[in-house]
């Protein structure tokens, strides 16, 4: 058994503001938010609550932060930290103490983070970029294939079902050199429908009341997960067996790290239960996210013509005429218009919802709310992102609110969609060169247009992602213009 801590989260008591019509038994909670997503619902319903408010879901409250100023104060570093939530304990069943999961004082957690960080620095992305291109060649060839007469739109239905694809297929390879043949194959490899049920099986476990129906609730969750779960930890324990038996010592990829570098200092490495688990958390960190984030990406751009114009207009510039043209290493970091986009992307729906905050010692926050080290707030950065004191008009999707300048000028700490100090996101600049990557060449290649009668839903996973958003991609003709700027060209210039 994975060891479990909780927190109170009593707030000594305190009342905050909560939104209005508080139900006895559940509280805040309404159906609909089961059918609309939580994190939907609430973004409409507490606008008025900034910065901070509390929501009883059952017997349990949870104090959200949604102000950009009271988020600042918990993202110090020097006064908090991550804080343990019934998620996380929900997703150590898996995670354990892998990266994202693991507890502040974890032995692993520190070895894991100094024998990883130099695999996920910006200059290390140049292992990862040859990869990152082939999955995308298969996307293209899968899309392709797909095309009904010469000129005709290839219509996907579902969007975010192609990125999640390629974002899998991305991670898989880059972090330990498996394809799953994603697009390949008609059925997905049993490993994605089998990790899939065991995330959403720890999530519903963990969101469960305390008591009874959790007990029994939990058993039937598990004895329909089983199997699942057997098949997510025995192929991973083969694989890292095979590599292991198979002589090779490299560190080409993440497993190859983890297996063959031990620490600086103290000689120390991870054991190969700790490696499974890391595996398991790079698997799920980073495939829906990113892919959520391409897909909003897409959405907006299918939205705001003159946003795709420039960013087309951008792809061109870099890449030239020849449509297969694929950016190099050092051309990724010229996207600056896609880059905004993506940014702005992730302000108005930050695929992970928001993370959570303790204080190191007891405190007062928002100027008068007591804290103490058995308490949490949640970030949530839909609110912090859509702060109308930092954000002018925030609903309006504006990518050049990400020119320097503008950042500049905002305070510390107003967008945070990765996450704040030592626990942040370590896969940040890995999820950005991909998507990025993705971005650049879709929109070089592809014409696109969504359905104009598409009315934005979302689903509420781990991740927040489109549903069902369609688009209509039309191959572009190469490009007879007297602009030819070749791949070299394009890079000195
Ligand atoms: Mn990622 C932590 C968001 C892509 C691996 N990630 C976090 C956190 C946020 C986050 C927020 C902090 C959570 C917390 O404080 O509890 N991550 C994202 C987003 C994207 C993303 C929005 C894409 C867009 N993440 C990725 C990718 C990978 C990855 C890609 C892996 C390749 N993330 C992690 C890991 C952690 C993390 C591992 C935990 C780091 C730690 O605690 O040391």
């Amino acid at each position: 058994m994975t060891e479990m801590r909780t927190l109170g989260n009593r707030w000594s008591e305190q009342q905050f503001p909560h939104p209005a019509g508080r139900l006895p038994l559940i509280g805040d909670v309404r159906p609909s938010m089961l059918r609309d997503g939580l994190v939907q619902t609430m973004l409409e319903r507490v606008d008025e609550l900034r910065p901070i408010f509390e929501a009883k879901v059952g017997p349990r409250r949870l104090v959200f932060v949604i102000g950009a100023d009271v988020a600042a104060e918990l993202c110090d570093e020097t006064r908090f930290q991550k804080a343990p939530t019934p998620v996380i304990n929900a997703l150590r069943e898996l995670g354990g103490d892998g990266l994202f999961t693991a507890y502040n004082d974890e032995p692993n957690w520190q070895l894991a983070h100094d024998l990883l960080m130099p695999a996920f620095t910006k200059s290390a992305m140049q292992t990862y970029h040859a990869t990152m291109l082939a999955a995308i060649d298969e996307l293209f060839d899968y899309w392709d294939s797909s095309a009904t007469g010469a000129g005709a739109p290839l219509r996907r239905g579902d969007i975010s079902g192609d990125m999640t694809k390629l974002t899998m297929e991305t991670i898989s390879r880059t972090a330990f050199s498996h394809d799953f043949g994603s697009f390949k194959n008609a059925e997905p490899h049993r490993f994605v429908p089998a990790m899939v049920a065991a995330l959403r099986t720890s999530m519903a476990k963990g969101t469960l009341p305390p008591g009874l129906p959790k007990r029994l609730l939990g058993s039937v969750l598990d004895f329909r997960n089983r199997e699942h779960l057997a098949y997510v930890e025995s192929m991973l324990d083969d694989l890292i067996a095979q590599r292991r038996n198979s002589g090779d010592t490299s560190t080409h990829d993440l497993l190859g790290i983890m297996l063959n570098a031990t620490h600086s200092e103290s000689g120390a490495h991870l054991d190969d239960l700790n490696i499974r688990r890391q595996i398991l958390t790079f698997m799920i960190a980073g495939h829906e996210t990113t892919s959520g984030a391409l897909s909003f990406a897409l959405y907006f751009l299918s939205r705001n013509p003159e946003v795709l114009a420039r960013a087309q207009a951008e792809a061109d510039e870099i890449l030239g005429a020849d449509r297969d043209a694929e950016p190099a290493y050092e051309q990724v970091a010229k996207f600056r218009y896609i880059r905004r986009v993506l940014d702005e992307g992730l302000r108005l729906w930050p695929t992970v919802p928001g993370f959570a905050r303790m204080p190191r010692a007891d405190t007062v926050i928002a100027g008068k709310y007591r804290m103490t080290t058995d308490d949490f707030a949640l970030i949530g950065l839909g609110g912090v992102h859509r702060d109308p004191a930092v954000w002018p008009d925030p609903l309006r999707f504006d990518p050049d609110r990400f020119l320097p300048e503008n950042v500049k000028a905002r305070p510390a700490h107003s967008y945070k969609p990765f996450g704040a100090g030592l626990r942040a996101c370590i896969g940040r600049q890995f999820a950005l060169h991909e998507a990025v990557l993705v971005l650049a060449r879709i929109l070089h290649r592809y014409n696109m247009s969504g359905d104009p009668g598409y009315q934005l839903k979302i689903d509420e996973r781990l991740t927040l992602m489109p549903r069902g958003f369609r688009l209509d991609l039309t191959p572009r003709a190469p490009a007879a213009t007297s602009h030819t700027g070749t791949n070299h060209a394009a890079a000195t210039r």
